[in-house]
């Protein structure tokens, strides 16, 4: 099995929803990298089986939320380089942040003709949502929104190649932070779009990003959300500051840690037997 220990230097914060052999309730939940705390809120449940892409390496299950329900969970800011936060929050000028995720919509109420309702990952900062990402209500396709931003906000854009009825949706955003507005672009890749070269996904493999302007922004928080009778699955939550940290390949679990360090111990104690 492949292991990189220098592999979280680079990942600023990551969650596979690495939670057992059982589905349940997500809330109270603390694994994954980069986190203050446990998921918190709502009734968003863990279920077991990840959102697939050919490309990615997959761990534990995913989350799918309830409709009409939002989950939680901080950024452990503490734990970042201070050269990328501003008062605290990611987001300081200069930075740029890659994000990844992957996307499902679900629900048996889900009218997926209509499709009036919407789900999503944002961004906050504290308790304000800066940045929505994933299915808009009324929209047929994958989005973002600018969201609680003013007068401005709630600008929204859609990809015109990419209708939101595709499954396992992986879902790209690059962040270029600076004075005032930043700079966002977005990607999103069925299992059919592949980033591989020599088996390992490459930036130079990404299609044309569909890109916005949206208001200046910092945030330490994330929510997972769905409404109008739809559910949202969401899964491999990644984030860096450049694309190949968004794949870190395996990223050893805590527990897988501490084997491979007691193996580690015991070898060493057989050598000093032999030795003896
Ligand atoms: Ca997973
Ligand atoms: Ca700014």
């Amino acid at each position: 099995m492949p292991v990189s220990f220098d592999a979280h230097a680079a990942v600023l914060v990551s969650e596979q929803f690495s939670y057992g052999g059982s589905s349940g309730t997500l809330a109270g939940n603390d694994g994954g990298h980069g986190w203050d705390g446990a998921w918190s809120g709502g009734n968003t449940l863990y279920q077991t089986g990840s959102l697939t892409h050919p490309d990615l390496t997959v761990a534990g299950g995913r989350a799918q939320t309830i409709s009409d329900q939002s989950t939680f969970r901080d950024i452990d800011t503490a734990s970042i380089a201070p050269s990328l936060l501003d008062g605290g929050k990611l987001g300081v000028n200069g930075s740029t942040l890659w994000l990844r995720m992957n996307l499902r919509m679900e629900g048996t109420n889900f009218d997926r003709t209509t499709a009036p309702g919407w789900g999503g990952l944002s961004l906050f900062d504290g308790g304000s949502e800066r940045l929505f990402m994933g299915k808009r209500n009324n929209s047929t396709r994958w989005g973002v929104e600018r969201s609680g931003q003013g007068p401005t906000g709630n600008l929204s854009m859609t990809q015109p190649a990419q209708a939101w009825i595709d499954l396992n949706i992986m879902m790209i955003v690059r962040v270029d932070y600076s004075a005032g507005s930043e700079s966002l672009s977005a990607w999103w890749l069925t299992n059919s779009v592949p980033l591989d070269i020599n088996g390992f996904p490459d930036e130079s493999q990404l299609p044309t990003a569909n890109t916005m302007t949206i208001n200046d922004m910092r945030f330490d928080r994330v929510r997972i959300s769905s409404g109008n009778d739809a559910e949202l699955s969401m899964d491999e939550f990644f984030m860096a500051t450049d694309f190949n940290d968004l794949f870190p390949g395996v990223v050893p679990e805590p527990g897988t840690m501490s084997l491979l360090l007691a193996g580690v111990v015991v070898l060493r104690r057989l050598r000093l037997k032999k030795l003896v």
